[in-house]
């Protein structure tokens, strides 16, 4: 089990008081908090080595780049990357996803790979807008086909393999986890399935890999993504893991310094992956926090992280589902779930709601949580939602229960 407690004074930000109550921070799913290890790493590129990377070769030069690259080493080996070459530094999720949408989806021509008017790709309706609006630009732009898998009542996606084998996608993108229902899809049985009718694996891992251990080489997809600020890392740092074979048959996303090999005035030559899709200055500062951040991960473990994660979310489950009126959505059992409990309470509307339990220091989402075909399917507009990390207590969702109970009464609701 964790030291919740030790864990807890390494991030700064949750030692202050809200409204006058001490900061309940239950908002993990939309960004998490960064622990000291983090913001010093930061700090320490600014302050001791700052220059740019790839390019000068005095000794600040250096140094940034050797921490620049040993990063992206960090980021491999956290998420089992064969290479660190299959590693691409990005904005974040939303950015992966478009670079995939962008460049290997519009390139049909690269030894096969790509999309062209009349493909099929598969999403779910689960998924982050950031994992439909870059397929629907696609569509409206090329004409390939969109299917859905659709979801179970209890939140879970229907008849997935039977959807997978009749609409035969060439491209298959899926979220790991849901950012609202918290359902953990197998990923690893999805990726085989659609492999087996020809089809490529882009997995959203925006939820997952702050939370669970995570080897793409044993899920096998072909892309996985993911952002940095959720997983106690900076805002603005995000990575494609991409097959090497994908990486090296798709055209530059971005064109500019850093991608290219030589230059002529009417024709360039690019390097190779991953550099020839990281055009431009990168986020130098975000890359060396999220090594950090990966550290800090890496030194408690993705499992103990998991573990304490689960207990956390088992004992809100049971505690949210005594509150009378309240209704969770997603999967009853609590191995099937990330740490996100979204939820409302009858006769409250969740942005009242919300506003209540800021009053009381707790920092929950309100709204759509950019799923607005997940909340059409279950009949809402908006849900609230908690969700955990790693320095989260049952204390903490003691005082969410209360909180929504004194809610309650401001709103006369019984
Ligand atoms: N995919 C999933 C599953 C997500 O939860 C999010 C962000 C994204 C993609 C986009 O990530 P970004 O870093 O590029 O913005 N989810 C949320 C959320 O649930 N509340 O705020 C952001």
């Amino acid at each position: 089990m964790l030291d919740v407690k030790k864990i807890r004074q390494d991030f700064p930000i949750l030692n202050q008081k809200v409204n006058g109550k001490p900061l309940i921070y239950l908002d993990n799913a939309a960004t998490s908090q960064k622990p000291k290890e983090v913001i010093e790493a930061t700090s320490a590129y600014y302050s001791q080595y700052n220059a740019n990377v790839h390019r000068g070769i005095h000794a600040l030069a250096e140094k940034a780049t050797a921490q620049f690259e040993a990063s992206r080493e960090k980021v491999a080996g956290f998420i089992g990357a064969t290479r660190s070459e299959e590693v691409v530094f990005t904005r974040g999720t939303t950015e992966s996803i478009n670079l995939v949408a962008k460049s290997w989806a519009r390139k049909a021509a690269n030894g096969g790979h790509g999309l062209k008017a009349g493909d099929t790709v598969l999403l779910t309706v689960m998924e982050h807008h950031s994992n439909l609006v870059p397929w629907q630009l696609l569509s409206q732009e090329i004409g390939v086909n969109l299917e859905f898998i659709h979801l179970t009542d209890d939140g879970y996606l229907e008849e997935a393999e039977e959807t997978i084998k009749r609409v035969k996608p060439k491209l298959f993108a899926f979220t790991h986890v849901s950012n609202v229902l918290g359902t953990i899809n197998d990923a690893k049985k999805l990726t085989n399935v659609a492999h087996d009718i020809g089809a490529k694996v882009l997995v959203d891992g925006a939820q997952a890999v702050p939370h669970l251990p995570v080897n793409v080489q044993s899920l096998d997809c072909d892309f996985y993504v993911f952002s940095g600020h959720k997983m106690l890392g900076p805002t603005g740092i995000g990575v494609l893991y991409a097959k090497a074979e994908l990486l090296e048959a798709m055209p530059p996303f971005l064109g500019g310094g850093e991608m290219i090999k030589e230059v002529y005035l009417r024709e360039s030559t690019y390097k190779e992956p991953p550099h020839k899709f990281e055009a431009g200055t990168p986020n130098i500062a975000g890359v060396v926090g999220l090594g950090a951040a990966i550290d800090y991960l890496s030194g408690i473990g993705m499992e103990n992280v998991r573990q304490y994660e689960e207990s956390l979310t088992a004992y809100a489950l049971k505690k949210l589902l005594n509150v009378e009126g309240l209704t969770v959505y997603g999967p009853a059992k609590v191995t099937d779930r990330g740490g996100v409990v979204a939820f409302n309470v009858k006769g409250i509307h969740p942005h009242d709601l919300a506003t209540i339990l800021d009053q009381e220091g707790v920092a929950v989402r309100s709204g759509n949580h950019c799923t607005m075909p997940l909340h059409d399917r279950y009949g809402v507009v908006a849900t609230a939602r908690a969700s955990f990390a790693l320095y989260n207590t049952q204390d903490e969702i003691d005082h969410l229960v209360s909180a929504i109970e004194s809610a309650k009464k401001v709103f006369r609701v019984s």
